[in-house]
């Protein structure tokens, strides 16, 4: 990694040594690797294996294809990354297909395809992305076709019969699944001028109020046949996180005129720092699972995103709490960037816990990999933006080290078995959301704030940035401006 800044500041006059944390280098030497790759191995696929060398088909999308190159289509636009993002474009106008006998997962569609669509259309302004993105919007609408219009996980979207995960406690459907499609429909409506996407996401927040919940909290199940809860699994990392970054999203990508989103989301967090948020006795904040009332001292990787929501949180918060939010921020991104700092690789692990004498450590094999998730990045550029501490571009850039030494292959990125180990194992797989979210990321965190302006953007949950909808009046107050 040395060794490549050097012999790039040979060719660029020292610029990537004298500017040490410079966007350039996310674009011009990670995206590119990545693209370039998938491009050669795998293009119109959903996702590369950089080891073999060949596409990856993950049954998330059915067969649908090319997620690769939908998720990335608004990252290459950022970089600015032209030929790159006209081949992806062209992909889509004459690949990109929905007619197919495919079941798929109604919430990784969304945030994947729709998401990366609408971001697309609105940075682009190119029509062929908008009308993509609706008509792809028209296929999930029969997975509302429920006794409470909570849809279903996994729809085929030929016949438009959909049901759940067999896993999921008596045939339940997933708090975080069903609770992150609000923004994308928002969108959808806004472009299609049909309401019908807006009514289906505003019936779910009718469905969640109208639900008692256990010491204020919300279970990640849900039965769409009787409208009850599941088992009272609570979590704000897998199962759950994305609900919660919803309601917060929602409220400030409607101009803060969502009220009712804006009460759920605060209400939501003042539980969880009531049932969830713990100190160790080493003075780490971590955010705990809750079972029926019982505590597990686990924090998983995708919690991590929690850090960056209570930051972009804090200004709205309720009588006196901004400085405390934004603390709550910056002690979920310490915590989380020490599960970093613990491993030998400086990458962190799937989930680590907080007992048993440990502290942000990974104590099962199962839980010690890292597949180029981006929450802890995310959470940085967040922190980043709203302190301007270094040290958030110093963790972050401590992660493009860890990147480049252990994740980067000849065949693009891959992510790791055992990041305690001091051997990689690969696992073959360039995860779609690295491109979309991890390389976005920590391109924003080198960058200066005017860069998709927080005022007036917001991320969905796969990093994919969606304009703040504002009224007529506030629209023409702009423009005069
Ligand atoms: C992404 O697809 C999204 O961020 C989702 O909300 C959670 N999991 C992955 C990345 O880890």
């Amino acid at each position: 990694f040395k060794l490549k800044i050097f012999i790039l500041n040979q060719f660029c006059g020292g610029f990537f040594l004298n500017q040490h944390y410079n966007p350039a280098f996310i674009s011009l030497q990670m995206m590119k690797h990545a693209w370039d790759n998938y491009k050669r191995y795998a293009w119109g696929l959903n996702e590369l294996k950089p080891i073999s060398k060949q596409g990856h088909s993950s049954n998330l999308f059915g067969n649908i294809q090319g997620a690769t190159i939908v998720d990335a289509l608004d990252t290459l636009y950022i970089m600015e990354m032209k030929d790159e993002f006209k081949e992806a474009k062209e992909w889509v106008e004459r690949n990109l297909d929905f007619n197919v006998n495919a079941e798929i997962s109604v919430f990784e569609v969304n945030i994947r395809f729709v998401g990366g669509l609408l971001s697309a259309y609105y940075l682009s302004g190119e029509e062929i992305f908008r009308k993509k993105a609706v008509e792809l919007g028209e296929k999930l609408l029969p997975a509302f076709n429920t006794p409470t219009g909570i849809p279903w996980a996994l729809l085929n979207i030929k016949s438009g019969i959909g049901r759940n995960w067999p896993w999921a406690s008596g045939g339940s459907s997933i708090l975080a699944e069903f609770g992150t499609l609000h923004l994308e429909f928002i969108h959808l409506s806004h472009l299609s001028e049909n309401p019908i996407f807006a009514e289906k996401v505003m019936n779910i927040r009718k469905v969640l109020n109208r639900l008692d919940k256990p010491e204020g909290l919300y279970p990640n199940y849900l039965n769409p046949s009787s409208g009850q809860w599941g088992q009272h699994h609570v979590s704000i990392g897998g199962l759950g996180d994305s609900f919660y970054e919803y309601l917060l999203k929602a409220w400030l990508m409607s101009d803060k005129t969502d009220e009712e989103g804006k009460k759920m989301y605060y209400d939501a967090v003042q539980a969880i720092e009531t049932h969830l948020i713990r100190k160790s006795s080493g003075g780490l904040t971590y955010i705990a699972e809750w079972k029926g009332g019982l505590l597990e001292h686990k924090m998983g990787h995708l919690t991590c995103f929690a850090g960056g929501m209570f930051a972009l949180g804090a200004d709205g918060a309720p009588a006196d709490k901004t400085g405390h939010h934004i603390e709550l921020g910056a002690e979920i991104a310490r915590t989380c960037h020490e599960s970093y700092d613990r491993t030998s690789m400086k990458l962190g692990p799937e989930a680590f816990r907080f007992d048993g004498g440990v502290e942000a450590i990974a104590t099962r094999q199962n839980e010690k990999y890292y597949i180029l998730r981006p929450e802890v990045i995310e959470t940085y550029m967040y922190m980043w933006r709203f302190t301007h501490d270094p040290k958030y571009r110093q963790w972050g850039w401590e992660a493009v080290e860890a990147l480049e030494q252990y994740c980067r292959v000849d065949g693009g990125y891959s992510g790791i078995r055992d990041v305690y180990s001091n051997h990689q194992s690969h696992d073959d797989v360039q995860q779609s959301f690295f491109l979309s979210e991890t390389l976005k990321y920590l391109y924003l965190l080198f960058s200066e704030d005017d860069l998709l302006p927080f005022e007036h953007w917001v991320f969905n949950t796969e990093a994919h940035p969606l304009p703040v909808l504002r009224g007529d009046d506030e629209k023409k107050e702009e423009e005069e401006k």
